[in-house]
């Protein structure tokens, strides 16, 4: 057995099935090993960004990591934006990158990079093997760091003479490690804090957007009053009918600000302090009001959904407590694209059990609140601000769940740094409808020049407009095999949005705005 060989069985026996790759010279031995052995299904994205992100939404929707194939430095560096989502958003995923063999480094030969430092910077846990002989048991301290909680990024290099070399063994995989339980004193002091019965938030992310978290925290609302925010994006929540209707806390700062001006305390459940997206001119970069106070109930990589239970226990909360019931009733709205008319007519047509993949920027603001009366679904947003990660996550998301249909919320500008995922999608038959925002322009970035103190003259105008040349989505879908309708109102939306919800597999709706 070759070290690539005693890779794909280790990766196999860890439970890891789903490659997504792009591949090249030093990575020849791996794929040539997986011709030969069975168990891991291959998945081809056309640019590492598209590859990385694929492994996100795929690591969100199991819990379990794919493995993402990319070549050397320069592949690894491509991928990093969507490997920066993915470690905000505590997605499991293991990278293997290939490298050149161990003795060609000195010759400095084209893509010879510091790969290991790069490597550093965007994941939790790395390693390079040294041996053909240890590449199994390195591939399987991989699998376990990426399993560690709440999931990591694992990066295992793999120069080529490791790959090719004979002596591979298999590695032992470890069993994945239970969530820590917070212990009963800090449950006890929050507990207290509590029942003081100020103005309180519990703020809630990663596992305490389960569905089993949000019942869990809704027994603390309901018995001490506290209100209930997620973070500003969510890596994933169960939302729709039946699942507890917890709004986010707003991009904007001054609406952060006000929100939180007679919160006297803030309990982060898997959450960290919430802060601004960004600094601004004379404003705060943290949204708790001066004099409040931050406790931690649950850190990420602890039980949360345990520690709102014993919580709401403590406080003397029912067992089954009443879900609140949204207001709003979605409804088809006509006319044109509206943020809040969208989201209406979205909730009243998204499919039950419909995985949602949100990169729509602009277009998306007004999205959260008005769909919680949708049917049930799973909501997945980009967690790191790096833009390009609705298609691929939506792709990945697809491959994890081919029962689900997936909704790809794309706006065009962010779209157009993954495009390529529409190929996958395609080439797999994914079950994906993509609607892209066509607003022609990076509007968001002229709110942001406001918010700066700055007005748009000749330099910005020219960075934010899209509009030259104009971006025919028909032409760029169908350059990738894929069918595709444009539409501008509301109504039309909804009459292609039903049909491409009845049939399966990978469709695209521009709706121009
Ligand atoms: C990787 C990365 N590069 C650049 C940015 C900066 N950025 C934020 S939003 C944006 C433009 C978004 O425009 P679009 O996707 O068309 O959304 P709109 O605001 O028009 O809805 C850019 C370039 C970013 N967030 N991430």
């Amino acid at each position: 057995m070759n070290g690539a060989e005693s890779l794909i069985h280790t990766l196999v026996a860890g439970g890891v099935d789903t490659c997504f790759a792009n591949p090249g010279t030093s990575e020849m031995h791996f794929v040539s090993a997986l011709d030969r052995i069975e168990g891991v299904r291959c998945v081809l994205g056309l640019s590492e960004i598209v590859v990385t992100g694929c492994a996100d939404g795929y690591g969100r929707m199991t819990g379990r990591p794919a493995s993402t194939l990319l070549h050397c430095g320069p592949g690894f560096t491509n991928g990093i934006a969507n490997i920066h989502n993915a470690r905000r958003a505590f997605t499991p995923m293991v990278n293997i990158v290939g490298d050149h063999a161990t003795y060609h480094r000195v010759y400095d030969a084209p893509l010879t990079s510091d790969l290991e430092g790069f490597a550093r910077s965007a994941s939790h846990w790395v390693r390079s093997s040294v041996h053909p002989s240890t590449v199994g048991a390195d591939c399987a301290g991989a699998i376990a760091a990426a399993n560690a909680a709440p999931g990591q990024i694992a990066t295992l290099i793999l120069p080529a003479d490791t790959a090719w070399g004979e002596g591979g063994e298999v590695g032992s995989i470890s069993p994945t490690q239970q969530r820590r339980l917070v212990d009963e004193q800090t449950i006890a002091a929050v507990a207290q804090q509590l029942k003081a019965k100020v103005p309180s938030v519990l703020v809630l992310y990663g596992q305490a957007l389960t569905e089993e978290g949000l019942k869990a925290a809704n027994r603390v609302a309901h018995a001490c009053g506290a209100k209930l925010r997620t973070s500003a994006q969510v890596s994933r929540m169960a939302r729709g009918q039946g699942r507890v209707p917890v709004d986010r806390i707003p991009y904007a700062v001054d609406a952060a600000l006000k929100l939180f001006e007679e919160i006297e305390n803030i309990i982060l459940v898997g959450a960290k302090a919430p802060s601004a997206f960004f600094a601004y001119p004379g404003k705060p970069s943290l949204i708790a009001a001066k004099g409040s106070s931050t406790s931690v109930l649950a850190r990420p990589d602890e039980d949360c959904v345990v520690a709102l239970d014993m919580l709401a226990d403590a406080l003397g909360a029912p067992k089954v407590v009443p879900i609140p019931v949204d207001s709003r009733r979605p409804e088809l709205i006509k006319g044109a694209f509206e943020p809040q008319a969208f989201a209406s007519t979205l909730a009243a047509l998204l499919p039950e059990n419909a995985i949602v993949c949100e990169d729509a920027v602009t277009s998306g603001r007004a999205l959260f609140a008005p769909t919680f009366n949708a049917a049930p679904n799973d909501w997945l947003q980009n967690t790191g601000g790096a833009i390009g990660f609705g298609f691929p996550c939506a792709t990945g998301a697809a491959v994890a769940a081919p029962d689900r249909k997936v909704v790809c919320l794309q706006a065009d500008g962010a779209g157009m740094y993954s495009l390529q995922s529409l190929w996958t999608q395609v080439r797999e038959q994914l079950d994906v409808v993509n609607v892209v925002f066509s607003n022609s322009v990076y509007k968001i970035l002229y709110g942001e020049l406001l918010a700066v103190g700055a007005t748009p003259g000749r330099a910005s105008n020219e960075l934010f407009d899209l509009s030259r040349p104009h971006l025919d989505w028909m032409s760029l879908a169908k350059g990738m095999g894929m069918e595709s309708v444009s539409v501008s109102t509301l109504e039309s939306f909804a009459d292609v949005f039903k049909s491409a919800c009845q049939r399966k597999g990978p469709f695209l709706i521009e709706f121009k705005i």
